[in-house]
């Protein structure tokens, strides 16, 4: 399998979740420092009004990365990653977001981190926004508030203007399509900065994610349109959590069933891209009773910043039945059902590797633009043996059969793909639960769930294994 020269082979993490410093050189509380730790089943409390006593609060501490970083870019560096993708934690830029100046210890911390990338033979890849607004701006409506527009639009116009010769390829909204799970509440929050409210009916909370969803449309396109301005070299992409969904059998009810539930995913392409509101979207929101506040002008700024290419995520596939949409409790897919022919991780994830070609196929075809698949990996529980080593040869036939996928999707396809990097290539804090426990990393780290541990990096056997994968540039899987 060939993969092209200058394939960006790498890894992805995102600030909140390894840099920890949570409240050190005047960076101000993010919406994430307020999410407790969860478990698989056990979701995460979002506690906006502030830190409560007692409580496990895992993204204050990351896994001190801000500290670290030199030594474990060196490790980076060792498998031979050509590109490094992380995240600005916009608080520490705007400690509050709507602040007139920056603070600049947070910038001096980038630029010595984008610095350290490049002299270690990585070109950064940056996500403007990953789960991470000031808790200060979603206290105020979070994106549902057009005010945050522009307090976003200067935070990622002072980044791009401090970083323009220390970054080329940008990403605005990380997986901006997870708050279609409106009523889950973690989504909306982390997306866009909504506040559980409970005293919000279910269209309530949807009218509010919907409105975010437009700001944000209009936020990303003024970053694009700034951000081309300041440096024409800049790629600046979007970022889609591509998870399929597949009909769980030929009947066309089901067929039809989850080509309407794809669109919740290809909307935002349809917006990055084409730079306008599909007609299947339109007349959704005039069928189910949602008025989107548009401010005049903002459908020229949606057409004039579309971006340069398409960034995803992939970890998963999903099957449904239209004749189990009854059964549907608000969260999750409705009429979801498990695909008897695949495997899953211990968390659920449905593991399907041929799904990661066919979406690679499905959105070249659809849009014609380059992607970048920018997180891909499972997550595992995973114990060291005595001398601090960890064999994960699951997590090795998990990254080789996805790899050997994108090269089929490259050399029989004829799919433009930019590059691959593996989420967690060090053990960080999990999203969704908030677990040290679920492992992603080529590189362990030594801590617990609640933060215990020496917090040492040893390499597991992955870790070799993927430096041969950059090293033949994917001949060798
Ligand atoms: P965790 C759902 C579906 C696909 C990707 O997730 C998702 C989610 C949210 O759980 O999130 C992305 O850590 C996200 C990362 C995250 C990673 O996938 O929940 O961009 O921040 O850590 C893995 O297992």
């Amino acid at each position: 399998m060939k993969f092209p020269d200058g394939f960006l082979w790498g890894g992805a993490v995102a600030a909140h979740q390894l840099e920890g410093a949570w409240n050190e050189d005047g960076r101000g509380p993010s919406i994430c420092d307020v999410l407790t730790g969860g478990a698989h089943g056990v979701p995460r409390e979002i506690t906006a009004d502030g830190v409560e006593e007692g409580k496990n609060y895992p993204n204050q501490r990351g896994i001190n990365y801000y500290h670290t970083f030199r030594r474990d870019d060196a490790l980076f560096q060792e498998m031979g990653f050509k590109c490094f993708r992380t995240s600005i934690s916009w608080s520490r830029i705007f400690p509050n977001g709507d602040d007139e100046e920056p603070n600049e210890a947070g910038l001096q911390f980038y630029e010595k981190l984008f610095e350290d990338y490049h002299a270690k033979g990585m070109e950064p890849v940056v996500t403007l926004s990953h789960f991470e607004m000031p808790l200060n701006l979603a206290k105020q409506g979070g994106f549902a508030n057009r005010k945050a527009v522009d307090c976003f639009v200067r935070f990622a116009t002072t980044v791009m203007e401090r970083y323009k010769d220390l970054v080329k390829y940008w990403l605005t909204f990380n997986e901006v399509n997870n708050q279609m799970e409106m009523h889950t509440e973690i989504f909306p929050y982390t997306n866009s900065g909504i506040i559980p409210d409970p005293n919000d009916t279910p269209h309530e909370v949807e009218q509010k994610v919907w409105q975010a969803i437009h700001n944000e449309f209009v936020a990303s396109a003024l970053t694009v349109r700034k951000g081309h301005e300041i440096n024409p070299d800049f790629r600046i992409g979007c970022m889609i959590a591509m998870v399929p969904i597949y009909p769980a059998t030929c009947n066309p009810d089901d067929v039809m069933h989850a080509e309407v539930l794809m669109r919740d995913r290809y909307l935002f392409g349809d917006v990055y891209v084409n730079g306008e509101y599909p007609r299947y979207l339109l007349n959704r929101w005039k069928r189910e009773g949602f008025t989107i506040k548009r401010e005049p002008g903002d459908d020229e700024i949606i057409k004039a910043g579309t971006v340069d290419f398409i960034s995803i995520s992939y970890y998963m596939s999903a099957a449904v039945e239209a004749d189990k949409v009854d059964e549907w409790d608000g969260h999750g897919l409705p009429g979801q059902v498990k695909n008897p022919f695949i495997a899953a991780t211990d968390w659920g994830w449905q593991i399907d590797p041929v799904g990661l070609r066919y979406v690679l196929c499905s959105l070249y075809e659809r849009y014609r633009k380059p992607i970048f698949v920018v997180e891909n990996g499972i997550g595992m529980y995973e114990t060291p043996d005595a001398d601090g080593y960890v064999a994960d040869d699951a997590r090795i036939s998990y990254l080789r059969s996805h790899i050997e996928q994108v090269g089929k999707a490259i050399a029989l396809d004829g799919v433009e793909v930019m590059g691959y990097t593996v989420w967690g290539c060090i053990d960080v804090i999990s999203f969704g639960t908030g677990e040290m426990k679920k492992r992603y990393g080529m590189i362990y780290v030594d801590a617990d769930d609640y933060g215990k541990g020496s917090y040492l990096r040893s390499r597991k056997k992955s870790f070799e294994w993927y430096r041969q994968v950059i090293a033949s540039n994917g001949e060798t899987l």
